[in-house]
């Protein structure tokens, strides 16, 4: 999968978040190769590619300047972080190309974001050993819920541009997080606060009915009881 980077241009050394990777990568933490499929597998069962992009959201989609706008990022962490939109924009970035899988069976090809990855935000607020658990919360009141290895994924990402453009306010602009190995409804719009919690808490659709985990691969659509 390391083909679908390009990495992001060189800039200065980051020394703390190398160290911090290789670090895990010795201990072997998060690395659970728990990323998108490509090749002959691409598109998952039951789905069908759609070449629009949809949108789904609950009806309601909040404007949040990003004078405004803020994202908190605490719980179980080490360092919380509290940042306005500039400080956002000054984390390291990257650009990486991903396919977007909805359970409600589209699925879209190539799209190109920009962003934080989750990996280079973990690697800054250092989760503690007890964190198992993510909550995204975001500034429609929509939750959801995943495992801390889904969100450490390494082509997930908090995203605010798309296609070199930036997020529209319907696709979850100024911020969305998308992580592309799980089902759509995973990558939380509008996102205002990464929680991260010792046990699984469900998020908006989860207590609806939606699985907690949500591999389309396995088509974890709907929890069966
Ligand atoms: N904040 C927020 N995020 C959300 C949703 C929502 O209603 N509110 N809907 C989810 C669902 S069910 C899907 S399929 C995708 C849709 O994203 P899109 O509108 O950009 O295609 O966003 C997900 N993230
Ligand atoms: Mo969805």
């Amino acid at each position: 999968m390391t083909d679908a980077f390009e990495p992001a241009p060189a800039g200065p050394p980051e020394t703390k978040l190398t160290a911090t990777k290789q670090r895990w990568a010795r201990e072997g933490r998060f690395l659970t190769g728990r990323v998108a499929r490509s090749g002959e597998e691409r598109l998952p069962p039951g789905q069908h590619l759609v070449r629009d992009w949809p949108v789904l959201d609950l009806g309601l989609q909040p404007d949040v300047p990003t004078t405004s706008w803020r994202i908190d990022v605490d719980g179980l962490v080490d360092h919380p972080a509290s940042w306005n939109w500039a400080d956002f924009q000054a984390q390291p970035q990257s650009h990486l190309v991903t396919d977007i899988h909805c359970v409600t069976t589209w699925s879209r090809y190539d799209n190109g974001w920009d962003g934080l990855l989750t990996r280079d935000l973990l690697a800054m607020v250092e989760p503690r050993g007890n964190a198992r658990f993510v909550v995204m919360h975001s500034y429609d009141g929509y939750t959801t819920n995943v495992p801390i290895e889904d969100f450490a994924a390494e082509d997930a990402v908090l995203a605010h541009s798309w296609q070199g453009q930036p997020l529209s306010r319907a696709h979850g602009g100024p911020l969305r997080v998308v992580i592309p190995h799980l089902y759509f409804w995973k990558s939380a719009k509008w996102v205002k606060r990464i929680e991260f919690i010792p046990a699984d808490r469900l998020g908006y659709w989860e207590v609806r009915g939606y699985h907690e985990r949500g591999d389309p691969w396995k088509e974890e659509r709907y929890s069966e009881e």
